[in-house]
């Protein structure tokens, strides 16, 4: 069974104008249905095909000569995460076991903050900054092109995009204020939360 495009789990326009319809126009519809065209046609007849999205990545992750299917099926996975990671009247700060394990592991929300601020800004090039559970404990990391926590054996909570294609329409060169707009007013605190409590 082929892999499908799953659909944003809000309206196109939902996130405006933190990030607008046009936006996700093109970053769902072109961009993450491209990576899902694209991995399709890789796998198509050989014995990936019958895997989870997931099982192809396991699979692949750290094989040179599979690099094209583990940047398809990557992005499709991180791509499905993002929009998962946002929410209309998102952002601020998280609550429960979650906020305790960030004030735990970090030493406060504005530290983890700053933290992930700091890993999206410093990502040279195209990637993702993520928040992982990795070992126990609560991290702020960052990956380039299609790497995702998964190939390293952590668990992802939260992540944003800091591909040009996720931020150039609406904020041009300034992903710093796209990056601070994402933890003020768009990232899903549940997602993350339920995350960390399937993981524990
Ligand atoms: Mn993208």
């Amino acid at each position: 069974m082929a892999f499908e495009l799953p659909d944003l789990p809000y309206a196109h326009n939902a996130l405006d104008p933190h990030i607008s319809e046009r936006t996700l126009e093109f970053h769902h519809d072109k961009h993450h249905a491209t990576y899902v065209k694209n991995l399709n046609g890789l796998v198509e007849n050989t014995p990936l095909a019958n895997e989870s999205l997931e099982g192809v990545i396991k699979a692949v992750a750290g094989d040179a000569s599979k690099a094209g299917v583990f940047n398809n099926a990557a992005q499709v996975w991180n791509h499905t995460f993002y929009w998962h990671s946002m929410k209309p009247g998102g952002g601020g700060t998280p609550s429960g076991d979650l906020a305790a394990k960030i004030d735990a592991d970090f030493g406060g929300f504005d530290k983890f903050a700053e933290a992930f601020k700091t890993a999206g800004a410093t990502q040279f090039g195209s990637g993702w900054a993520w928040l992982v559970l990795d070992g126990g404990t609560l991290k702020v990391t960052k990956t380039a092109n299609a790497d995702l926590p998964l190939a390293h054996g952590q668990t992802a909570l939260l992540t944003v995009d800091v591909w040009e294609h996720a931020y150039y329409l609406d904020y041009q060169n300034r992903r710093p204020d796209y990056l601070s707009t994402f933890l003020d007013s768009l990232a899903n605190w549940d997602f993350a939360a339920e995350n960390l409590s399937k993981a524990s």
